[in-house]
């Protein structure tokens, strides 16, 4: 990931950035698959608003959030992938899987993205109830797929 150093005076915090020409690697959890569908699509629709090409942008499956890391890396290792983003949802059940999942997936993609030097970006929802997860994809609370895609876009602008 190239990157040109701004001075201060060019900074503005609606900075156009264009990504005609970049390539996105969707990965997508299966599990609750109708809520990571949403999601999905609310980073596909973003990312075409804001100028990517349709046939740039990637999707892959992945069983559950746990294997998002494995997915970003194997996305992540195609020099002409310039950012992926990783979405599932997770709920809390009666176990601590919720817990292990997360922070596994949270450092995993964090790896990822300093080993590769691009953005791979954190779309997981976590939430007690599939309500609450509704909410977030979609939902009175956004579309956490959308804010994916626009923080992929942001660093991409870095
Ligand atoms: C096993 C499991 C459980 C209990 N819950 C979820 C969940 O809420 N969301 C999710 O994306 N995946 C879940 N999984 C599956 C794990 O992420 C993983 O796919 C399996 O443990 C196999 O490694």
């Amino acid at each position: 990931m190239a990157t040109s150093l701004k001075n201060l005076s060019d900074y503005t915090s609606d900075h156009f950035v264009d990504i005609s020409e970049k390539r996105f690697g969707l990965v997508v959890a299966e599990w609750n698959r109708e809520i990571t569908d949403t999601l999905a699509q609310g980073a596909f629709d973003t990312l075409l608003k804001h100028g990517a090409k349709p046939e740039n942008i990637f999707r892959n499956t992945v069983p559950g959030s746990f294997e998002l890391t494995l997915g970003a890396q194997l996305l992540a290792q195609h020099e002409e992938i310039d950012a992926v983003i990783c979405l599932g949802v997770v709920i809390q059940g009666e176990t601590k899987h919720d817990d292990y999942i997360c922070h596994a997936v949270a450092s995993g993609i964090t790896n990822v993205s300093l080993k590769f030097n691009k953005p791979v970006i954190f779309g997981l929802v976590t939430t007690n109830t599939l309500e609450q997860a509704w909410d977030r994809a979609g939902g009175k609370h956004g579309n956490k797929g959308v804010e994916g895609a626009v923080a992929a876009i942001h660093m991409l602008g870095f």
